[in-house]
């Protein structure tokens, strides 16, 4: 699984048709990083939050330089963590709050 990061330029006010994404950078699933099956993204500062279904875990990324989006770190599914098939996911303030197949509900 790749993740992409796109330049998002300011989009036209009048004209939507004329807004076109480039790439800017990725980042892929390796025994590192847990985005094998990424799910989700929720972005909050310089970091994002990525729900994978096939690592059954959250990787967090620096995307700090979009260009270079670096590991923070993760957490998986363990038995107590309920990250089996983990799909959406929603930070606030210091928590991120992850739906997953078998649970309605974890706290990071
Ligand atoms: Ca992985």
């Amino acid at each position: 699984m790749i993740m992409s990061f796109l330049l998002a330029a300011p989009m036209p006010a009048t004209n939507a048709a004329s807004f076109n994404p480039t790439h800017v950078g990725s980042i892929t699933d390796d025994a590192t990083t847990e985005l094998d099956g990424a799910q989700q993204i929720y972005v909050s500062g310089n970091y994002a939050y990525v729900t994978a279904g096939v690592d059954d875990g959250v990787e967090i990324l620096d995307i700090s330089d979009p260009a270079n989006p670096t590991h923070v770190g993760a957490i998986t599914d363990d038995g107590t963590t309920a990250l089996f098939g983990p799909s959406g996911i929603v930070v606030r303030d210091d928590y991120a709050y992850v739906v997953s197949y078998d649970s309605l509900c974890s706290i990071l």
